[in-house]
């Protein structure tokens, strides 16, 4: 059994992902980029986002000036791809419920990019857990309360590493504060990618 950690109420498994198991993830996400190609979405705001992202499922997660939901096509019309058994096998290890995750969520930070503080609540059941998990450069995580204004922590999370956001930290305030470049080798033009799996309906 792997070891966890827990940082504010958020469940951290270190290294949860090998050097092998990480290359094959990265992999998956490749072939679900070249189907449903990565775009930087805009805040419902009208700003572009520094990520840029794209989906794999029955979902995936959109923003745009009509706000921040979930459709079950990427922009240009064509299906999302169906979620990779490799993040399947993750849910299954980690996430501690019966039902299967519909958005596998892809996000690519360049060097300079990173994710304000806010909370993952566009899904319809929140006794089901987000997981997600880290590939390349190491990333400041920050993570708060319930509450925006409530008091936060930060943590660097590692290539290969998963967290999961459960019970009462489901709808804790996170962030990416920023990445530091060139600490992985994992992926040859640098940055992070990062992958959420949420049940949605
Ligand atoms: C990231 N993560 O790690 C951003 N959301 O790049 C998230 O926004 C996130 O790590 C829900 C659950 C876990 C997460
Ligand atoms: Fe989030």
């Amino acid at each position: 059994m792997t070891e966890t950690v827990d940082f504010r109420g958020v469940r951290l498994y270190p290294a949860f992902l090998d050097r092998a198991a990480q290359e094959a993830m990265v992999a998956a996400l490749r072939r679900i980029a070249e189907a449903a190609p990565m775009f930087h979405p805009e805040t419902r705001f009208g700003k572009p986002m520094s990520v840029k992202m794209t989906s794999a499922g029955r979902y995936g997660w959109v923003s745009d000036r009509r706000g921040y939901r979930y459709e079950p096509r990427h922009p240009t019309g064509v299906d999302w791809p169906p979620i990779p058994p490799e993040a399947l096998a993750v849910w299954q290890a980690v996430s501690g419920v019966e039902r299967a995750p519909e958005c596998c969520l892809v996000n690519y930070y360049a060097e300079t990019a990173r994710m304000g503080l806010h909370q993952d609540i566009d899904e319809a059941d929140f006794t089901m857990p987000v997981v997600s998990i880290s590939l390349g450069d190491d990333a400041l995580f920050r993570v708060g309360g319930q509450e925006r204004s409530d008091s936060t922590a930060s943590a660097w999370l590692h290539s290969g590493d998963v967290c999961v956001l459960a019970g009462a930290a489901r709808k804790a305030f996170h962030g990416i504060d920023r990445l530091k470049p060139g600490t992985s080798t994992l992926l040859p033009q640098g940055g992070r990618l990062n992958v959420t799996l949420r049940v949605v309906t």
